[in-house]
């Protein structure tokens, strides 16, 4: 029997569009990951399992080798900032990383704040144009910050625009188009090397048919 194989998902959108890709390849979950309480999920394949952990932990784990591969948003690993390899875009979890705020927000005099969970990405984002920004690390709900007068502008997801819409805020800038991603631990991809290029080509293979 061929070694084991890991992969890290986190539940919600990203567990939910991956399953799809994983079926095509071969990979079903034998009971619903939802519902399980269970850490560690067994596969239809003896030789691959599916841990599930928070979305911000995944390539974490990937990283440390917790597990071989794992799915994660272009928002995380952009803000993780680690050391792994991207190899393919499963173009699942579609949305933007918008700057966003009251219209006009982004045009105040002055050194504006701004509220987020991606405090890596926001600072680099407005270094790069030269904008003096104060960042201040949220860890959800960022459309309240402006409402209550903390924040000028916040940095966040944007898939329909009804969340912000909802709390009277519109997208100002956009920073990048977000997608979920297949991530792979370096020394696993050189010593699980033709399964793991067997997964890449099924999945890769997966993803051009849906789209
Ligand atoms: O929920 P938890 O705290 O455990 O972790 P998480 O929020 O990181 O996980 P999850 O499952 O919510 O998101 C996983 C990944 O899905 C993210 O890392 C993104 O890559 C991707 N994704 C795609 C999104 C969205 N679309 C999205 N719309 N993640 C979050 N949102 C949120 C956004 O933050 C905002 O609050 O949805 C709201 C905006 O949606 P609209 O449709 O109202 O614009
Ligand atoms: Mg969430």
């Amino acid at each position: 029997m061929s070694e084991m194989l890991t992969i890290a998902l986190s539940k919600g959108r990203i567990l939910q569009d991956t399953l799809p890709l994983l079926a095509q390849a071969g990979i079903e979950l034998a009971e619903d990951p939802e519902k399980s309480r269970k850490l560690v999920l067994e596969t239809s394949r003896d030789d691959v399992r599916i841990v599930v952990v928070r979305a911000t932990d995944v390539p974490t784990y990937v990283q440390y080798g917790g597990a071989d591969v794992g799915v994660s948003g272009k928002d995380v690993l952009m803000e993780f900032g680690g050391d792994l390899y991207e190899p393919l875009d499963l173009r699942i979890a579609r949305c933007r990383m918008m700057v966003a705020g009251e219209p006009g927000a982004n045009e105040r005099p002055g050194r504006l704040r701004v509220a987020t969970k991606f405090v890596n990405i926001t600072r680099r984002y407005f270094a790069e144009q030269g904008r003096q920004v104060e960042v201040i690390k949220l860890y959800g709900s960022m459309e309240l910050a402006p409402l209550v007068g903390m924040a000028d502008l916040i940095v966040d997801l944007v898939d329909t625009g009804n969340t912000l819409r909802a709390n009277g805020l519109v997208p100002l800038e956009h920073i990048a188009d977000i997608s979920s991603r297949l991530i792979v631990n370096k020394a696993a991809m050189k010593t699980k090397h033709r399964r793991i290029k067997a997964l890449i080509a099924d999945l890769e293979r997966a993803v051009a048919q849906r789209a």
